[in-house]
């Protein structure tokens, strides 16, 4: 990949897209085709294909396709799946169509069975039952995987994907019904702190454990292995720190400066019981990441602050929603 090569980010709306896309003009790479035209509804096989072949882009990033939380994954399981496996047939065929040199699929380490042994090895894919609350989402993301995999083989494609670690970072969705945990949290955590409340309630036992990766650093990595890596893949991508629910929220805490108390509320659920990576294929290419879980978070809460009174964050009847402080803690 050259600085005037011609890239598309597909999905340059979502957190990785959007990071990927920030980090590609700061890394001087100026043919970000998201940039000169609005992206099509990716869905549409017909849209996509006439999109590429406008551009024919040499290279492209797919991190298109909705996702969420945990709740999300149980309230919205159709919705899901149904974006994903669409998007992905779209922008894969579309890509293959246009001869695009290289296409590097963002997946989802929620498609790693739920009893995988820890860390999570590629050879584990496809190995057992996947995680129930995800199951749906998970199967659309393995199946995006499994495509770029057969347009290799049928077509040799230079077609991989990636499996990164729970991205969070600035841009995130933070509406309580469809955020991942550490938006939920800082959100939960700075609601609290500003209305003097005396509890904040974090979903489950606090025990499942979580591998985190902050949003430019996993774009980073998946710049470098666009340069670098020249193997059908799949390759894992670890943020380096794996914690327990309950110690993040209370860096979380200490991150916002909330000083009520935390209460687990086990009629929500845990989800998958561990999740971390085994990234050492991509640490032997050199590459680690580079921000300390602490510091990213605190990146994060200011970037929230930042936008807290724009609708980008948060609306009207968000504020009161169910999954707020509001519930039990006043
Ligand atoms: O981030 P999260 O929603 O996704 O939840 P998953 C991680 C853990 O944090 C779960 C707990 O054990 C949650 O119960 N948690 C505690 C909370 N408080 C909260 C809260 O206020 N909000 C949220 N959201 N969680 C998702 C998958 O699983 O991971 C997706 O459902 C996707 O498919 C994503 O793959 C990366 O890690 O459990």
């Amino acid at each position: 990949m050259k600085f005037d090569s011609r890239i598309c980010v597909a999905g340059g709306d979502t957190l990785i897209g959007a990071a990927i896309l920030r980090r590609l003009l700061i890394q001087g790479y100026k043919e970000a085709i998201n940039r000169r035209e609005p992206e099509p509804d990716l869905t549409d096989g017909a849209e996509t294909e006439a999109f590429f072949a406008r551009y024919v882009p040499e290279y492209v990033f797919l991190a298109a396709g909705k996702s969420g939380g945990i709740q999300e994954n149980m309230a919205r399981p159709a919705e899901l799946m149904r974006d994903n496996l669409l998007v992905t047939t779209s922008v894969v065929h579309a890509a293959w169509k246009t001869g695009v040199r290289k296409l590097l699929y963002l997946a989802s380490s929620c498609s790693y069975p739920r009893n995988s042994p820890q860390p999570m090895a590629v050879g584990s894919l496809m190995s057992g039952p996947l995680e129930p609350t995800n199951e749906p989402y998970a199967m659309a993301k393995m199946a995006g995987v499994s495509l770029c995999r057969a347009y290799r083989l049928q077509y040799g494609a230079d077609f991989f994907s990636v499996f990164p670690a729970n991205a969070f970072g600035p841009g995130d969705d933070f509406r309580p019904e469809s955020s991942h945990v550490i938006p939920a949290l800082l959100r939960k955590m700075h609601e609290a702190k500003m209305a003097g409340a005396p509890f904040v309630d974090v979903w489950g036992s606090g025990r499942p454990r979580r591998e985190f990766i902050y949003s430019d650093d996993l774009a980073d990595s998946c710049i470098y292995l666009m340069q670098k890596y020249d193997r059908p893949g799949p390759v894992n991508v670890g943020g380096g720190t794996t914690v327990s629910i309950g110690e993040l929220a209370a860096l979380v805490q200490e991150v916002v400066g909330y000083r009520g108390v935390l209460r687990f509320d086990s009629s929500k659920p845990d989800g998958m019981p561990l999740k971390s990576l085994d990234s050492g294929e991509l640490a032997a290419m050199g590459w680690q990441p580079a921000t300390p879980l602490r510091e990213a978070l605190a990146t994060t809460y200011d970037w929230f602050l930042s936008m807290s009174s724009t609708e980008a964050v948060w609306d009207r009847e968000d504020r009161t929603s169910e999954g707020t402080v509001h519930s039990d803690g006043e």
